[in-house]
């Protein structure tokens, strides 16, 4: 018998709906600034976005040429916690670097 065709203890079979709805999806964004040092984004983007050094300078250079990158993309709360993790970062190591999320 099916998933959705259920057979319950009066023997009728009845059908039920399952939804299975799609995680929104959101970009994380790298800003451009005057001051941030390019190894310092690399950096940054190496160990909160698991990037490689080769796509780290990738990003990056957008980053620097184009006013913003995409770092990646994720469901809310990760994404979330992307952003928050590159701000504390920033600031700690007093740079000021800035991170946006963005509905995909
Ligand atoms: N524009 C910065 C510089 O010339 C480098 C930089 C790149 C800063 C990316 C921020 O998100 C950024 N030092």
């Amino acid at each position: 018998m099916s998933d959705e065709n259920k057979s319950n203890s009066t023997g009728v079979v009845t059908k039920e709906k399952i939804e299975v709805k799609k995680p929104k999806l959101y970009k994380v964004i790298l800003l451009n600034d005057d001051y941030t040092p390019m190894e310092y984004v690399v950096k940054l983007l190496r160990i909160v976005f698991m990037k490689s050094e080769n796509e780290a300078v990738n990003i990056m250079l957008m980053v620097h040429k184009k006013g913003s990158g995409i770092c990646g993309i994720f469901t809310k709360e990760i994404a979330e916690t992307k952003v928050e993790t590159v701000l504390r970062m920033a600031k700690s190591d007093q740079h000021p670097l800035k991170c946006i999320m963005e509905l995909d």
